[in-house]
């Protein structure tokens, strides 16, 4: 039996998320086209014959510029010194990019084994991936190099294959049912951030956080109250939209993908909260969970 921990890292927007979701079969990270979307290390435990992999999802690595980013920079380096294995996750249209090279600085220092993952390959043709292959094998100090696509699915049987033979002998570490830890209210409150990342753009998606208010669990329906969190006035204004129509997408979008995570009838309430500058509010921060 292997089995061990493995910390997806790699820099903003590479596809870390999409590969976490494939791997264990569920969507359970939020995904979105805008860099940044991942905020907490994310578990989650794929069971497989004869191996268990448990996996850390981890925000983008990138130059911090507020509390909010140095905290996500902590949960990266914290994660990986968890780990067993560090999974680099690089985007074929852009290799080698500073942004890659800060993220395989961090990951080095830890002294973790690591296993590059070029990922988005089927954005392009075969004669154009090799040669970024033959780029990343000339790092002496890599596992192995898997280029796959998160989206489509290609290779990544291989990538897991890959992860198995580098992964350490041992005993399952968690009990077959278990997929996470986080709870489910985590996880609604991400699909409502998920909702707003990709119907929002600019500034908004990334000064926006959500935070569950109440959960009553009835007979037929679940009631959900939670507050969606910005730094100005203004972008309480674009959130609500003209006539509350903004709200009212995100809001009904949000639902749907509530009542299918948590399998049963859902009541979503939204309410728009200013709080200025809170990516810089250790206070605010705490109270989200960050
Ligand atoms: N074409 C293509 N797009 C992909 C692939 N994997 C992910 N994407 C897209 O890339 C974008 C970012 O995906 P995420 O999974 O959110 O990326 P991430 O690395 O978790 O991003 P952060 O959480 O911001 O660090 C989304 O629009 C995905 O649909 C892939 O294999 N091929
Ligand atoms: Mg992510």
């Amino acid at each position: 039996m292997k089995s061990g921990f493995i910390a997806i890292v790699g820099r903003p927007n590479v596809g870390k998320s999409t590969l976490l979701n494939r791997l264990v079969g569920q969507k359970l990270a939020i995904v979105s086209p805008k860099p940044q979307t991942t905020r907490n290390g994310i578990l989650a435990v794929a069971h497989r014959d004869g191996a268990q992999f448990v996996f850390y999802d981890t925000p983008g690595i990138h130059k911090p510029a507020n509390e909010l980013d140095r905290h996500m920079l902590q949960t990266v380096v914290q994660t990986l010194k968890r780990a067993d294995l560090a999974l680099l996750i690089v985007d074929v249209g852009d290799p080698m990019s500073a942004g890659d090279r800060r993220a395989l600085d961090i990951v080095k220092k830890t002294r973790v084994p690591i296993v590059v993952g070029i990922n988005k390959i089927d954005t392009r043709s075969k004669s154009q991936i090799l040669p970024i292959i033959a780029g990343y094998s000339e790092q002496h100090e890599l596992a192995a190099i898997v280029p796959f696509s998160a989206l489509t699915g290609e290779n990544v049987d291989r990538l897991e294959g890959v992860l198995r033979e580098h992964l350490p002998e041992g005993e399952a570490l968690f009990p077959e049912e278990t997929v996470t830890e986080l709870p489910e209210r985590f996880f609604v409150a991400e699909i409502v951030r998920e909702k707003i990342l990709r119907l929002t753009q600019e500034e908004v998606p990334h000064q926006s956080a959500v935070s569950i208010e109440l959960w009553e669990e009835g007979e037929a329906l679940t009631r959900i109250e939670a507050s969606i969190l910005v730094s100005r006035p203004s972008q309480k204004g674009i959130l609500i939209g003209k006539n509350g129509d903004m709200l009212k997408k995100i809001g009904t979008s949000a639902r749907k993908d509530i009542e299918q995570f948590l399998g049963t009838h859902v009541y979503l309430g939204l309410h728009v909260k200013v709080e200025s500058d809170w990516r810089d509010n250790r206070r605010v921060l705490g109270e989200l969970g960050l």
